[in-house]
């Protein structure tokens, strides 16, 4: 068989909220708010230059079920370059864009074929007369928790196969829901060539010849999806796979640590951060956390504490080149002195002793609100720690 060359993408995310992000000004705002929509133009720009076969994505081209005009009329814009190119695309819709969401669509170009709802076979012959067919469903409501893997029919010899999935092998433990669950034997059953998954948005390669591979999304969306983002390029022919990342993100989510052992004055503290930021590359969205701070004074993690010392580096964000945005600052106390008040003491030893229970009692507000909920990804380990290093020193900072 005359080998193929092709793009795996998913989870696009077009037209993010970037929710979290507070007092932007214009210019950052702006420049964050199209990143997801810079990111796939370079996906396009790529897959033209590379002369691809054919383009898959893997599900979440929308970030939300009423999936805006304006990611409508830019993802159509750049679907035409692709027709333009000779490059068909195959698509399925997962759970962020669904297709019971459809509210108003715009028409896509004939290059373009979406999968439906239950689990069906597009054929395709490439340039070189290689024959492929591409096997996928897209989610028709928002929840798909039966597992659909069974409706995926066996590959043929003489033809590639290649799977589209969108949908959670059943031993990843992330903050992604359980939609359409799999396991890794399920899918090397099915004799396929490759599968292309999506809705993990972290980069994963679980199995190797064939490959099963997440390319994670094109863009971070928020401080927990750091480093680099993009899609891959697959070449395969009979016996082997070549697989190559792609990075196509116009913006780095980022955490800087700084130490600040041994430094009492607000001026130490901010050519430390200023030199950590120096050393950074460009085109980042920075968390700097600041470690070793027993030796501040507690007016200085006051500053920290009320904001004053991130407006102060924002102010400044245009004296670090192209775009380095400090988002947020926190700082972990390590080895804090012993608390003398019992009442302290004890509201102190119930802080460190919160399980999952109580933690799910106290976020219950939030988390079930009915139009919140859906802005807010669960709290992982580092991030309840940080919650709870924030009362703490509140607590032991009231007299
Ligand atoms: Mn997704």
């Amino acid at each position: 068989m005359e080998r193929i060359k092709f793009f795996h993408v998913a989870d696009l995310h077009l037209d993010s909220p970037f929710v979290g992000l507070k007092h932007l000004p214009k210019e950052v705002f702006e420049r964050i708010h199209n990143s997801t929509f810079a990111s796939f133009e370079r996906v396009v720009k790529e897959a033209i230059e590379r002369q691809i076969d054919f383009m898959i994505i893997s599900g979440d081209l929308f970030d939300e079920e009423d999936r805006s005009i304006r990611a409508q009329a830019k993802l159509v814009k750049q679907f035409h370059l692709l027709h333009s190119s000779g490059i068909p695309v195959y698509v399925v819709h997962g759970n962020h864009d669904h297709l019971g969401s459809h509210r108003l669509e715009l028409d896509m170009p004939e290059n373009v074929h979406i999968f439906l709802e239950d689990a069906e076979v597009k054929q395709l012959t490439t340039k070189n007369g290689a024959l492929v067919d591409i096997v996928g469903f897209s989610y028709g409501t928002r929840h798909i928790r039966e597992r659909k893997i069974g409706e995926y029919p066996k590959g043929n010899a003489g033809r590639y196969t290649i799977g589209i999935l969108h949908g959670s092998e059943g031993s990843i433990h992330s903050s992604h829901e359980t939609y359409a669950p799999f396991t890794i034997g399920e899918l090397l059953e099915k004799n396929y060539h490759y599968w292309a998954l999506g809705h993990i948005h972290e980069r994963r390669i679980l199995h190797e010849e064939p490959h099963i591979v997440y390319p994670g999304n094109i863009q971070g969306r928020h401080r927990k999806e750091t480093g680099e983002k993009g899609c891959y390029e697959v070449i395969l022919d009979e016996h082997h796979t070549e697989l190559s990342f792609i990075p196509t993100h116009d913006l780095v989510w980022e955490t800087c640590r700084v130490s600040l052992e041994g430094t009492q004055r607000f001026g130490e503290v901010y050519q430390r951060i200023e030199k950590a930021l120096e050393s950074l590359s460009d085109d980042r969205l920075i968390e700097v956390i600041l470690t070793d701070v027993s030796s501040l004074p507690e007016e200085m993690k006051g500053m920290i504490e009320n904001g004053d010392l991130l407006e102060a580096l924002q102010s400044e964000h245009g004296r670090y080149g192209k775009m380095k945005w400090v988002h947020s600052i926190r700082y972990t106390r390590s080895g804090s002195g012993v608390e003398q008040d019992p009442f302290k003491q004890e509201v102190l030893a119930t802080l460190e002793g919160m399980g999952d229970g109580e933690w799910k009692a106290a976020l219950s507000e939030l988390y079930e609100h009915p139009s919140i909920y859906r802005f807010l990804s669960t709290l992982d380990e580092e991030e309840r720690r940080l919650i709870i290093n924030e009362a703490e020193s509140l607590i032991r900072s009231k007299g």
